[in-house]
């Protein structure tokens, strides 16, 4: 893909451009935990979006995207929100100005492989090697979670979807071979050496499914969790957010919520107790044990959250069926999109075939399946 970016743009502008390789992620557990301050999981993988870009002493940005062939220009100047790709683009540039940064014009061209739509956060990507692309070349000395930070603004500013600071955290903080168990309150994080790896393999199941609904839903149960929140401060004025509660406290008062309120504020707070159990377990190898906090993550995000589909449940329960499975879920934001399951080693061919030929025979498509490798974060290449 560098070779491509970079031929790209030496063809279109005639000079040489910095390369910036940014990746997707994946989370082991702890969805929708993020945006109420809780606790995950993630890390950066070996799909990613690359950048060849250079400033180019104008007052406009031009950008190549070789995975659509689409051309896209725009000044710097009264930057608002439109449609499509273009606005990750739009959204970085804006918060960067929004903080003081003098932004100059550049050309680049960019390319990828992270499948759109499979919740491996392609949108964090774009924006993640746009700040570092610009902070490198404006030499703007942003530091990375305020990289991150510029990111989810950018998210929640121009496409509209209010995330939390998982996906931008970990395609800017990613490690080779580590996961991080980030604080999304303190902001504080650990990298742990991703030990089963030696043994086990992260795979992930394409559904196929692209759901409409994703962005608009995924704001109404950031909306649910707040409003929950409100309700349990009357009881627990200390709280300002589901990070101080527990799944107790949320039965205590449970006749107070609304029942979908009660399901959201259940789930996240019975997710939070989820991670930081399984990275325990995580650390001692105790895959199996890490595995069952995951099937259960899944549970609650279909049947609580309510942010699954069919196709994704069907995978989460054919996994179940495999013995070289220690556990599966759904990840990312939900409504379709990828599950990711640890896979024994020697078994992961027997058991993507399986899933292949299963999921065909219910649903009359193959899905798209990625063996992964956790790489580093977001990096300029030598
Ligand atoms: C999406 C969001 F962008 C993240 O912030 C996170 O909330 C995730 O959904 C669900 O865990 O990827």
């Amino acid at each position: 893909m560098i070779a491509q970016v970079k031929e790209q743009f030496h063809r279109l502008f005639g000079k040489d451009p910095l390369i910036v390789s940014s990746p997707g992620r994946i989370n082991l557990i702890g969805e929708h935990t993020d945006y109420n301050e809780g606790f995950v999981l993630p890390a950066a993988i070996d799909k990613k979006i690359v950048y060849a870009i250079a400033l180019n002493g104008t007052n406009t940005c031009n950008a190549y995207a070789l995975f659509n062939d689409e051309k896209v220009s725009f000044s710097l100047e009264n930057i608002k929100p439109t449609k499509g790709w273009i606005n990750y683009l739009l959204g970085v540039v804006y918060q960067l100005q929004q903080l003081g940064h003098q932004i100059k014009g550049f050309d680049c061209v960019i390319t990828g492989n992270i499948p759109i739509g499979a919740g491996m956060s392609s949108s964090a990507a774009v924006e993640g090697g746009l700040v570092v692309g610009l902070d490198h070349l404006l030499g703007l000395g942003i530091d990375r979670m305020a990289m991150a930070r510029v990111g989810q603004l950018a998210e929640h500013t121009f496409p509209g979807v209010k995330c939390g600071i998982m996906d931008q955290f970990a395609n800017l903080h990613g490690q080779k071979d580590r996961v991080m168990l980030l604080d999304c309150r303190s902001l504080e994080f650990q990298y742990f050496p991703f030990e089963f790896s030696r043994d086990y393999k992260i795979v992930l199941v394409n559904s196929m499914v692209h759901h409409s609904l994703a962005s608009s839903e995924y704001n109404v149960r950031r909306a649910q969790c707040e409003e929950g929140v409100k309700v349990l401060q009357e009881f627990f004025p200390d709280i300002n957010s589901l990070r101080n509660v527990t799944p107790e406290q949320v039965e205590q008062y449970k006749h107070k919520l609304s029942p979908k309120v009660y399901d959201r504020c259940l789930y996240v707070t019975q997710e939070n107790e989820r991670v930081t159990k399984a990275c325990a377990h995580l650390q001692k190898n105790e895959l199996k044990e890490a595995g069952a906090l995951m099937y259960a993550s899944h549970e609650g995000l279909s049947k609580l959250y309510e942010v699954s589909c069919p196709e994704l449940d069907f995978l989460a329960n054919l996994a179940k069926e495999r013995e070289e499975v220690a556990g599966a879920r759904m990840m990312g934001g939900g409504f379709g999109g990828c599950t990711i399951n640890l896979v024994r080693m020697d078994k992961v061919d027997e058991f993507i075939s399986f899933v292949q030929t299963r999921y065909q025979e219910h649903y009359g498509k193959i899905p798209e399946v990625y063996v992964t490798s956790i790489e580093d974060g977001t990096k300029v290449e030598a």
